[in-house]
């Protein structure tokens, strides 16, 4: 409908009525396919793809050439045929040795092999006599990725005359979490209803089901945790698996499969039993039978993710069994359907500890070695919750024997919702390079989780989505690069995040050079300003119920680690929590030297000073300022930058669509005015705190 709508204002650009550009919603993502521009470049795509060579039909073979017939014809603005064979110049071949004859006969076997079912190779080649490119891979979904490189290349103005490209994920599961509620809502959702309509299914699928399984299959996103991790045990009745049965049907030809988030409970809530207590063998025959049903209607399916004996969840500790005890009984009904359990690690009993942020640590570290082989521990980036800066979580490197799939947050609960332009990029690249020590200097996160550093059978990465029905999926349309980044990252963490965003930027707004350097220059400073103007410094947590709202002053009365002032404990003589070894010691769940670096303030890097220590207001910083003048200028800097992001956009206006172009300018304006309201607010509660003079700007 919508590109039926571009087409139309083409049309109306040609007849001489208003060409407005108005038509676009956003609602085509990175997969826009506008016409390639530059004439040189369009004339070389032309000859080196003149027409597709089909792989033998399937599912996903069938979607594969699909998208390059779509992709390739608005890109190069002429159709490019379907043909049988390599009869001439400029085809593209695609397939794997089995699906395609031409594949079979290049003798690629033994390195697609080693690129793997998801893996693929692009040549530039000869088909005896002909010049050809080559998509081939191992696997069907490993030709459908290829297929989607191939259109990246041209979307980013590539050559692809000579190539010779050799990529394979490094992480096996790329996971999106959708925290999606039965009733349609999404707990920390900022982009309208849930996609799923559960209400349809499994009558009618929601067209715009396929849309989101081609942008996710087009950054290698190969799986969905379609409910919220707060589950609702209705999920794993049989009416809703017929519902999750029909998602699974269009998921599946773009190599995704669905897994659901179970509630540890469920025995009890819609089994009938009496307890769940996990050593029951009631509720492990429960348990197993709810996995053998949940096959038999979806047999791909991928497993369960579980939050429990978290924020009110049901859990093993219910019944005095451990963390271990609890996976392992949901991991020995899935097993042999080859299902995995994803156990969250997001546990924060008060009881455990005082410092909040050791206490999933406390709770899983001592049970490494103990969960069952198709058991991966889930666990958030940092050991709070998902702040604008955290050190990497401290179990990254301390449980060897347990596979940890690192969950990180693409919509923006902590991070202005869908408000504020902020670019996470940068922010999973300072969490997946940072070095665990694990196994000496060079054990970084990116390697311990994709298996490299403990040698893991299985990896993952998760990512909890912040896609909704609106129009253009995220809410802000430059939210929608976050939900790419975590994909192109998901499949090779050692990416630069500058260049996701180029890409993303060439795929979503324009290919002119000056736009795309302002634009990526936006993006690549935006999570530092978004730092500044809200928790400088190391500070966290200075925000109230809805996560949205500035109140550094919030006492939560119902739990003390809900509040901002457990988190900053700043008095008339000091602020920041003291982590080091004389306060709670949560620095010491690092590794040497991370902890003398980190637990010294005179050696701990600035961005994290006050997550780890409490200092005197006047303390004298490097820069020759003391603490309370660095603070005050941090969030004067902030705010600057978010007004200057606002005036770099201006700059834009008649260089991107109008419609995009407003819609964000409308976004850029309120983070101009809540920057300003987070520096005002936060400057205005601390100075009341510590009696100190404000210093003049
Ligand atoms: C799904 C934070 C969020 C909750 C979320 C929880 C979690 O506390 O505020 O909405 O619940 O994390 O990750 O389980």
């Amino acid at each position: 409908m919508l590109r039926r709508l571009r087409a139309i204002v083409l049309l109306a650009g040609l007849s001489g009525w208003p060409a407005a550009a108005t038509a676009e919603t956003g609602y085509d993502l990175w997969l826009r396919y506008p016409a390639v521009g530059d004439r040189a470049l369009l004339a070389s795509y032309r000859k080196a793809v003149t027409a597709i060579v089909p792989p033998a039909p399937s599912a996903t073979a069938d979607v594969a050439v699909e998208e390059l017939k779509r992709g390739l014809l608005d890109l190069l603005a002429v159709p490019v045929p379907v043909v049988p064979d390599v009869e001439a110049d400029g085809r593209l071949v695609l397939g794997t040795p089995r699906s395609s004859r031409v594949v079979a006969g290049l003798g690629w076997s033994a390195e697609l092999d080693r690129l793997g079912d998801e893996g693929y190779r692009i040549r530039s080649t000869r088909v005896g006599e002909r010049r050809a490119t080559v998509i081939a891979s191992k696997g069907d979904v490993g030709v459908l990725y290829g297929a989607f490189h191939l259109l990246r290349l041209v979307q980013t103005g590539q050559p692809i005359e000579a190539l010779d490209v050799a990529e394979r994920p490094r992480l096996s599961l790329r996971l999106l979490n959708h925290w999606d509620n039965l009733d349609g809502s999404i707990e920390r959702g900022y982009a309208g209803e849930s996609l799923w309509r559960w209400s349809e299914l499994p009558g009618r699928v929601d067209p715009r089901i396929t849309d989101y399984a081609r942008a996710n299959a087009s950054i290698g996103i190969n799986g969905s945790v379609l409910n919220n991790v707060n589950a609702s045990a209705e999920i794993l009745t049989a009416p809703y698996l017929e519902k999750v049965a029909a998602i699974a049907r269009v998921l599946r030809p773009y190599g995704i499969r669905v897994f659901l988030s179970a509630n540890f409970a469920a025995p009890r809530i819609i089994g009938g039993l009496a307890t769940a207590d996990p050593l029951d063998p009631a509720v492990a025959r429960w348990w197993k039978a709810k996995a053998d049903e949940t096959y038999r209607v979806i047999p791909d399916f991928g497993g369960w993710l579980v939050k429990a004996n978290s924020e009110g969840q049901p859990g093993p500790q219910d019944y005095k069994r451990t963390h271990a005890d609890g996976a392992n009984v949901l991991a020995d009904a899935l097993a042999p359907h080859g299902g995995i359990v994803m156990y969250r690690a997001f546990v924060y009993d008060a009881s455990v500890d005082p410092d909040r942020v050791k206490r999933a640590w406390l709770e899983f570290v001592p049970l490494d070695g103990r969960f069952r082989d198709n058991v991966m521990v889930q666990v958030k980036n940092g050991p709070l919750d998902f702040q604008p800066r955290e050190p990497f979580h401290p179990m990254f490197g301390a449980m060897p024997k347990t596979p940890l799939v690192a969950e990180l947050q693409v919509t923006q609960e902590y991070l202005g919702h869908s408000n504020h332009l902020v670019y996470l990029g940068p922010m999973w690249k300072e969490f997946l390079d940072a070095d665990t020590f694990a196994k000496g200097p060079g054990s970084t996160v990116a390697r311990v989780v994709d298996g490299t550093v403990d040698r893991w059978p299985r990896t993952g990465i998760a990512g909890v989505a912040n896609t909704g029905r609106d129009g253009n999926w995220c809410g802000h349309d430059f939210a929608q690069a976050n939900w790419y980044a975590f994909g192109r990252l998901a499949w090779n963490p050692a990416l630069a995040a500058e260049r996701v965003a180029e890409e993303w930027i060439r795929m979503t707004w324009t290919s002119a050079p000056e736009v795309v350097a302002s634009i990526r220059s936006m993006m690549m400073g935006s999570r530092e300003s978004f730092v500044r103007y809200t928790m400088p410094l190391g500070l966290h947590h200075l925000i109230g119920g809805d996560h949205y709202a500035v109140m550094p002053e919030n006492p939560d009365p119902r739990r003390a680690d809900w509040s901002a002032i457990y988190y900053h404990r700043a008095d008339r003589s000091a602020i920041g929590f003291d982590r080091t070894a004389a306060g709670s010691n949560a620095v010491g769940q690092y590794r040497s030297p991370l902890r003398e670096q980190w637990g010294d303030a005179k050696t701990c890097p600035r961005e994290l000073l006050l997550w780890f220590h409490r200092l005197p207001w006047e303390l004298r910083m490097t820069s020759g300022r003391t603490l309370w003048e660095e603070l005050v200028g941090e969030y004067r800097r902030g705010a600057d930058e978010a007004r200057e992001l606002e005036a770099r956009w201006k700059t834009l206006e008649g260089q991107v669509d109008q419609e995009r172009y407003r819609a964000v300018l409308a976004k850029l304006r309120r983070q101009t005015e809540d920057a300003a309201s987070w520096r005002d607010k936060c400057i205005g509660y601390f100075h009341g705190v510590n009696g100190r003079p404000v210093p003049e700007p």
